[in-house]
C-alpha cells in the first residue's frame, strides 16, 4: 500500500483468497445522500445484508486524504456527516489536498473498486442524463464510469428525476448492458417501475455471474448495470412521485441549484414532500441492492 490508496486488511485477505467482496459508495450514508438518524440505519443495513449473504462489505470514501476502500467499524461515524461529494475526477484532488471527509459517488467507488479489484458494487440509484440535457448538458459521470470499470453494478435504476428514456439511450451508446435481475422494467428508483423495458433479463444471480464472466471472457473491459426494482410493499406511488419531483426541480432551478448540488437538493425535497416515505424506500432498496450485489459476489467467486 501507499500514502494515497489503502485497502482495508479484512477485504485485502478477502480478495487475496478469491473470497466475495462488494464494494459500497459513500455519498449515499453522508449528509449529501440520507438525512440522519436514517443514513446511520442504512449503512447497518447494507453491511448485514452483505455479511449474511456471504460477502465482505468494502466501503470507499477519501478520508484524511486517503483513498480507503474497506474503513473499521470505528471510521463509520465519519462518514456519516458533512462531506464533499466527490466524483472520479475528484480522487486524486481529495488526495492531493487531503480533505478530511471525500464522500464518493458512484464514479468514484468504481474507481476505487476496481484499482483493489472488486468485482462487484452496490448502489441506491445511479445519476445519469439530467432532464433538460439539451440546454444544460449535465450527464453524471457515472455513466462514463459504467462503460470504463471491470465491475458488475447493482443498483434500483436511475434517480426518478432524471431523464429515463435518455439515460437508458445514453447506455447503450456507450456500451453498457443494462441487465434486469427477474425483471423487464427499467426500475425509477423509490418506483417499482419506470414502465421503460430494459433490453435484457436474467432470472438469477446465477445466471448474472455467467453473463458477467462471458462478457470480461469476451474481452470486454467494462462494467454491466443491473437493476433490481425496489421491493414491491416499499414503492411509492409513481403518479405522486412524478407530481413531487416536477415541484422539486421548479424549487432547485429557482434556488439556482446547478451541476453537482442538484441530486442533494432534489433528494431531501422529494424526501420532505412526500413525508419522508421516499427515505423508507430508499433504505430498502439500498438494503436489497446490497443483498443480491451480495449473492452475486459469492456467485462469481464460486466460478473462478
Ligand atoms: N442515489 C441516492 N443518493 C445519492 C446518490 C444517488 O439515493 O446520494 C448520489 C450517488 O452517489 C450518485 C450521485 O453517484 O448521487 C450522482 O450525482 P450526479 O448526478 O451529480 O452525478
Ligand atoms: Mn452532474
Amino acid at each position: 500500500m501507499n500514502d494515497n490508496f489503502q485497502v482495508s486488511d479484512e477485504v485485502s485477505e478477502a480478495l487475496q483468497k478469491g473470497k466475495a467482496v462488494v464494494a459500497l459508495e459513500t455519498t449515499i450514508f453522508s449528509n449529501l445522500g440520507l438525512p440522519s438518524p436514517k443514513n446511520a440505519e442504512a449503512l447497518d443495513r447494507c453491511l448485514a445484508a452483505i455479511r449474511t449473504a456471504g460477502a465482505i462489505p468494502a466501503i470507499t470514501a477519501v478520508l484524511d486524504g486517503v483513498a480507503r476502500v474497506g474503513l473499521e467499524a470505528n471510521e463509520h461515524p465519519r462518514i456519516l456527516g458533512a462531506a464533499r461529494k466527490i466524483g472520479e475526477r475528484e480522487v486524486a484532488l481529495a488526495v492531493a489536498q487531503r480533505w478530511d471527509f471525500g464522500a464518493t459517488t458512484v464514479s468514484a467507488s468504481l474507481l476505487l473498486a476496481a484499482r483493489a479489484g472488486i468485482k462487484v458494487f452496490a448502489t441506491g440509484g445511479i445519476g445519469g442524463v439530467h432532464r433538460g440535457v439539451s440546454e444544460h448538458g449535465d450527464i453524471s459521470a457515472d455513466l462514463g464510469a459504467l462503460a470504463s470499470h471491470p465491475i458488475v453494478t447493482v443498483c434500483a435504476g436511475a434517480k426518478s428525476f432524471l431523464d429515463l428514456p435518455r439515460t437508458l439511450e445514453h447506455l447503450e451508446t456507450i456500451g453498457v448492458p443494462v441487465i434486469g435481475v427477474a425483471c423487464n422494467d427499467f426500475p425509477a428508483f423509490t418506483v417499482h417501475s419506470s414502465g421503460l423495458p430494459i433490453p435484457a433479463r436474467v432470472e438469477d444471480v446465477a445466471e448474472l455471474a455467467r453473463f458477467a464472466q462471458a462478457h470480461w471472457a469476451l474481452g470486454r473491459l467494462g462494467g454491466i448495470l443491473t437493476c433490481v426494482p425496489v421491493p414491491l410493499a416499499d414503492s411509492l406511488d409513481k403518479s405522486l412521485v412524478d407530481r413531487v419531483i416536477d415541484d422539486s426541480l421548479l424549487a432547485a432551478s429557482s434556488a439556482g441549484v446547478e451541476g453537482p448540488a442538484v441530486t442533494p437538493f432534489v433528494l431531501a425535497r422529494i424526501a420532505e414532500a412526500t413525508g419522508f416515505a421516499s427515505v423508507g424506500a430508499n433504505l430498502a432498496l439500498a438494503e436489497n441492492n446490497a443483498r443480491v450485489a451480495a449473492e452475486l459476489a459469492v456467485q462469481l467467486a464460486r466460478l473462478r
